[in-house]
Parts: structure tokens; sequence; C-alpha cells
């Protein structure tokens, strides 16, 4: 059992919309076993459907589309993504779900303040009410055409996040002008005698803030960003902030299109992800959907089943997201694979799912969290009932177990990857 005081993720019912938030403790409150199952595996399906839409804009040939790439783990060339190129390539707002979350789109729109598109009427055209957020991009200054929609967007009542891309492009033209024991070839009051990246990315985003200081922005943070370097600048930062400055049902939709950039991450998805174990484990109540042997029902293990390999796509432990990995970091795949102990997605069956049903039988629980998300609010029966209930518990372990599993292998693959 959990102690007091041990992190036991995100606030209970938190990653619930508050409407259905209402209408699930209602259930417990009655205290129908049947019910509440079933309460919960609608609440469980309207969360599979939260939906996210992100808008990327800025001037033409800013990185937009490289960043819609970039944010979705592809490269160029990968099989659904945004073209990119130096000539203007993006005429209408394309649409970009994630391959394997789809309901997180990114919107990759075109550029500002070309012939075809002008500067008064682009909002509109681009139907900005649609947007959860806006990422404005630009790869040297912020012009009036970023600073007038960034007011228009905050008049919306939407966030806005600057992003100053290409910086590795920046780094690369700075370094040329020193040698290779990194001196200043020509002496300058302006640069540093010796190349230092940090100062030369301080300059970058001193500059950007003056810009849009001058601008008459409030102070905006901006991130520096490579579209081509996705763990590295501020890339990580920028995920991390729209995360936590989204509404808190829609966190998990987004962390789960996130790339396991940085252990911080993955303990993200594994704390909201174990925030649900309690939902599905109540989804098992009273249905009978888990078919342990000795506690027989007929029930096909067809959720469990689906929850597992989610749980291994979410942590890329399958065999496209290990490839992706495999290609960035030129690494040979049976290195990676090596490092894995759970089974891929592809490998999880009903009858994988039976023996670890059997083997979680009688498994410790972890009943702090019963007590935690469930009790203060069920009716006495049912909270004795949950407690005492195999399908509870049974579904319980394994899906924690399980959890713990692959967060733990998608941990030593980012370490084998970045070694
Ligand atoms: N070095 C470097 N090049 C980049 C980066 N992001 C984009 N590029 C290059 O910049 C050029 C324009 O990139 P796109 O992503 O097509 O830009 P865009 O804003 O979508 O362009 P339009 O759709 O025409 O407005 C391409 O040649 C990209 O390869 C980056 O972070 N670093
Ligand atoms: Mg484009």
């Amino acid at each position: 059992m959990a102690g007091a005081g041990e992190n036991l993720g995100p606030e209970p019912f938190s990653s619930i919309p508050p409407e259905q938030q209402e209408e699930l403790k209602a259930a417990l409150r009655k205290g129908n076993l049947e019910a509440v199952a079933s309460k919960t595996r609608e609440v469980l399906g309207n969360l599979d459907k939260v939906g996210l839409n992100i808008a990327v804009t800025g001037i033409a040939g800013s990185g937009k589309s490289s960043f819609v790439n970039a944010m979705h783990g592809l490269d160029d060339g990968d099989k659904d993504t945004a073209s990119t190129g130096v000539t203007e390539t993006t005429f209408k707002p394309a649409c970009f779900p994630h391959s394997q979350n789809p309901n997180v789109i990114i919107w990759d729109l075109p550029g500002i303040g070309t012939p075809t598109l002008r500067a008064d009427t682009y909002l509109q055209q681009m139907q900005f009410d649609r947007y959860d957020f806006f990422i404005i991009i630009s790869c040297t200054r912020f012009t009036e055409y970023d600073i007038k929609l960034a007011r228009e967007i905050q008049g919306l009542g939407k966030r806005f996040y600057f992003v100053r891309a290409k910086v590795d492009q920046d780094l690369d033209n700075e370094r040329r002008l020193y040698d290779q024991s990194g001196c200043l070839k020509k002496p300058s009051a302006s640069r540093p005698p010796q190349y230092d990246e940090a100062v030369i990315l301080k300059n970058i985003r001193d500059n950007c803030n003056g810009n849009l200081e001058t601008g008459g922005m409030d102070f905006q943070q901006v991130f520096l960003v490579s579209n081509w370097y996705i763990n590295e600048y501020d890339f990580p930062r920028l995920q991390e902030t729209l995360l936590h400055e989204l509404p808190s049902h829609k966190r998990l939709t987004f962390l789960r299109s996130l790339s396991n950039l940085s252990k911080e991450t993955l303990k993200e998805k594994k704390n909201y992800l174990m925030d649900q174990v309690w939902l599905k484990s109540l989804a098992s109540l009273g249905a009978s959907v888990v078919p342990v042997p000795g506690f027989a029902t007929e029930r096909s293990a067809v959720l469990l089943v689906t929850s597992l390999k989610l749980y291994c796509q979410d942590f890329g432990l399958d065999k496209d997201s290990l490839d992706g990995i495999a290609r960035r970091t030129n690494k040979p795949i049976e290195e990676l694979r090596a490092v894995i102990k759970s089974p891929l997605a592809h490998e999880i069956t009903e009858d994988l799912v039976i023996k670890l049903l059997s083997e979680a039988v009688g498994g410790a629980v972890n009943y702090a969290l019963v007590f935690k998300n469930i009790l203060p609010i069920a009716c006495p029966v049912i909270g004795s009932a949950v407690s005492g209930t195999v399908s509870y518990n049974t579904t319980y372990t394994l899906l924690e177990g399980f959890l713990n599993d692959v967060a733990d292998d998608a941990t030593r693959v980012l370490e084998k990857a970045s070694k």
C-alpha cells in the first residue's frame, strides 16, 4: 500500500471534463456496481475522444511545416509529413493528425503577408476560433504581422507562444566567424573573443524580446528551437510549457502525442496514465470483462488488449516508434530492443492478457488510490464492494504493473538512445 504523502499522481477526476466528473460521482454515490461500471466505460470512451487543435502560424518560410513535423516526431520525407521547402509551399490550413493519436491535430497555416494572403483578412480566413492555442514562428525577427496576430489571438481569449526557429542555423553562421580552436577570427566588440553557444543564444533571445517590446507586446517568453534537433535548445521546455498550460482534461491527450524526449515527459505520461488505472478498473466491475481462469467469464479480454497496446504505443514500444528512434539516433534497432523487457505493441494478444491476469490475481493492490479516489465519494456499500472485487483488483494489479514496466522500458530506451 502506498504510504501517506506518497505521490499519487494528478488530482483524482482532474482528467475528466467537469460535467462527466459529476455524472460519475453521482453514480458512485448511488451505489450500483453495474451502473458505475457502465458510466465509467462511457467516461473513458469520451476521454478517448478529447481533441486538441494546435495552430502553427507565422511568416512565409519561417519553418512552420518543419515545426509541425518535429512536434509529431516525424522527419521530412516520412509518410504524412507537412511538406517543407525553400519556396512558398503552404496556401491553406493543412490538417495533420498525429499518426497514433489522431485526436491531436496540428494545423499548418500558410505564411501571412504573402501576396495571396493579406494580413487584414488572414485571421478570418484561417477560422481562428477552432484552435486551442497558437504557435507563432519566426526565423529572424518577429514582424509587425506576428505582433498583430498575437494581439488578435489574445483578443479571442486564446493562448499563443512565440517560437524562434532555425537556431541551429544561427549557431552555424556564428561558428564560421571563429577558427577551429574557437577564437574569433576578426576581433569585434559585439562578439565574445571565444565561441560561446550560450552567449549567442542569449543574444538571440534578447534580440527577440527587444523586438517584441518595441512592437508594444508585454513581456512574452520566446522559445528558441531547431526543428532538426528536437531534444535540444528550448524544444523540450516548450512542450512542457504547452502541457502545463492546457486545461487538465486535455493534458493526457497532448502528452500521448509527445515524443519521449526526456525522463520528465516519461514520468508525466506514467503519472497521468496511472491516474486512469482506477477508472479502467472500475470499468471492469460488474460487467465481467475480466476473463480470469477460476473466476471465469466468457467475455473477451479485448478491452485490456487495447489498453496494453496503447500503453506500448504511448511509451514508444512499437515497431514504428523504435524504427524512428533508431534512425534519428543512428543506433541499431537491436540495441534498443535489447533493453526492453515488456512485449511490443504487436505482441499483445488475448492469450498474453489472460496469462498476465492469472498472475495478477491476488496481487497487492495499491489501496491508497482506491481510498483516495473512490471511497470519499462512493456510498459505503460500493466502497467495500469495489475494494473487495476480484475484477477490480486483478485489473488494477495488471494495468499498474504493466504501466510501470513499459515506463521503465521506455526510460532504458531513452538512455540507450542518448548514449
Ligand atoms: N537549419 C534549419 N532549417 C530549417 C528549420 N526549420 C525549417 N528549415 C528549413 O527552412 C525552409 C522552410 O521551411 P518550411 O518548414 O517549409 O517553412 P514554412 O514556414 O512552412 O514555409 P511556407 O509554408 O512556404 O510558409 C526549408 O528549407 C526547411 O528545410 C530549422 O529549425 N533549422
Ligand atoms: Mg509550410
